[in-house]
């Protein structure tokens, strides 16, 4: 049996119940079968082993009460997966379904997404299984509390910068960074995504969804095309598929679905500016369903989605591109298949790991555009580092300066994912370029500091 495939049976072996963390270590290990034979000295000193496996992994009990006084327990977690090039860096979730497969599947993705950015940062993820759908304002700040009442003792500017994803905004990084505060008493970079009056650093919101924009626009540039006149489909309404849409606007294409975990809009008008201010005031202010854009806007249809069927009727839309931005497996071999006959031919992920390995699979035979997560979502996480770089400079850059920032690192990102996929002689291989490029500065790093 090959390395690669011996330990990816290994992984599995010693981490039962955690299909998503086996699936990202997969997805990732077999794009670095190439690099074994190019690096004796990686296999000598077992980094390939030593890259899967998180420094470590800290879990926690947290206690909150509700409005009526009533006491529930959630659990939380931060796992430091890598910080080899800085320290760890990655967001927190707050959603019913996680759990700790969930969060090392998400850091592990981490460590090669940030080395991606060109920024110095390691890896992370944490999060907890609270759902803040439908609780009040009061009780989301008493469970940050209570969250950021054990998390403070193991994050720190240097350390650990943690984050917002699934169900942690503007809102909640507030709740987090004020009890920080407040128990260090120390006002200092050590979470991203702040409110601008606080440090937050301007374009960081809309950083992630204009960031995946961008990387489609770069691989159809290739092809010497443009997004213009392009008709996409986007999953999800938070703030990722919010900030694709917007940018999706400013380059002339035609976004046409939005979605949440109930179901999806297909407007075939297109989503335009005005309708895209509703979804915002509906989702980040009202904190309403995707469902109420129907009531509003006519020419939009409403489906409803069953989590558990054999596919999403969201992706089987005429569409030139599609940005999936809710959540991972979103999209699985029928999907893909349905994209591609719907004449899809670009995909740019704004969430993690949002396609399965079988619907990877039907977009690596068809030939097509396709941005995997940790290198077209990366814009986030990008611009979370030039926020701890504005708050390490005690300066805060203009939002041009920002853009212009995050757009040369997405150009960066593609540049080095598709010139190593050349290297390694799959050209346009995106998912094999950007795992190595994001492999070799953590792995060469790794070698530098010996065996610790
Ligand atoms: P939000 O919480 O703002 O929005 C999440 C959206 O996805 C909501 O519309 C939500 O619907 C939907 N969703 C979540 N879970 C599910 C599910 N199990 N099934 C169906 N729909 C679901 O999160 P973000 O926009 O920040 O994150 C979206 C994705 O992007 C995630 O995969 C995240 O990891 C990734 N990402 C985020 C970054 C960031 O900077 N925020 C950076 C890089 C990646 P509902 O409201 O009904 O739950
Ligand atoms: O998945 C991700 O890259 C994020 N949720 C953003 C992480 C960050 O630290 O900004």
């Amino acid at each position: 049996m090959s390395l690669v495939k011996d330990l990816i049976e290994k992984v599995k072996v010693k981490n039962p119940a955690e299909p998503e963390f086996h699936q990202a270590v997969e997805e990732v290990m077999e794009s670095l079968e190439l690099t074994v034979e190019r690096h004796p000295e990686f296999v000598k000193a077992n980094i390939y082993e030593r890259i899967v496996e998180p420094d470590r992994a800290i879990l926690f009990r947290v206690p909150w009460a509700d409005d009526k006084g009533d006491v529930h327990v959630q659990k939380g977690f931060r796992v430091q997966y890598n910080n080899a090039i800085g320290p760890y860096k990655g967001g927190l979730r707050f959603h019913p379904s996680v759990n700790l497969g969930i969060i090392k599947f998400l850091g592990f993705e981490q460590v090669f997404k940030n080395s991606l950015t060109t920024l110095p940062m390691g890896g992370g993820k944490g999060g907890s299984d609270f759902d803040p759908k439908g609780k009040s304002d009061g009780e989301v700040m008493r469970f940050c509390q209570a969250f950021m009442r054990e998390l403070f003792r193991h994050i720190g500017p240097n350390t650990d910068v943690p984050a917002g994803d699934i169900g942690v905004g503007g809102r909640e990084i507030g709740y987090l960074y004020g009890y920080y505060k407040k128990l260090r008493n120390e006002h200092t970079g050590v979470l991203t995504g702040k409110g601008l009056e606080y440090g937050g650093s301007l374009i960081r919101p809309e950083a992630t969804g204009y960031g995946a924009v961008y990387f489609a626009a770069e691989m159809l540039n290739v092809k010497g095309e443009t997004l213009e006149g392009k008709t996409a489909l986007v999953s999800g309404s938070g703030n990722v598929a919010q900030y694709t849409v917007e940018k999706l606007l400013d380059l002339g294409g035609k976004p046409v679905t939005m979605s949440d975990s109930g179901g999806y809009i297909y407007d075939e008008a297109g989503i335009d500016r005005e309708k895209l201010a509703f979804v915002m005031d509906l989702k980040n202010l009202r904190r309403g369903r995707i469902k109420e854009y129907v009531e509003k806007f006519s020419s939009a249809v409403y489906t409803p989605v069953d989590q558990g069927k054999d596919h999403n009727p969201l992706w089987n839309h005429k569409a030139n591109c599609a940005f999936p931005s809710a959540t991972q497996n979103e999209i699985n071999a029928k999907d893909a298949k349905n994209l591609l006959n719907n004449g899809v031919n670009v995909i740019s992920e704004g969430a993690n790991m949002p396609t399965t390995p079988e619907g990877i699979e039907v977009f690596m035979e068809a030939k097509i555009m396709y941005g995997l997560g940790k290198a077209a979502n990366a814009g986030g996480v990008a611009v979370s580092g030039l926020e701890m770089s504005q708050n390490s400079l005690r300066y805060n850059w203009t939002r041009e300066e920002v853009d212009q920032k995050l757009q040369g690192i997405m150009k960066s990102i593609h540049k080095a994912a598709y010139e190593t996929s050349e290297a390694y002689g799959a050209a346009g291989n995106y998912p094999l370029g950007a795992n190595i490029a994001g492999f070799l500065k953590v792995a060469k790093s790794m070698l530098a500091y010996g065996v610790v």
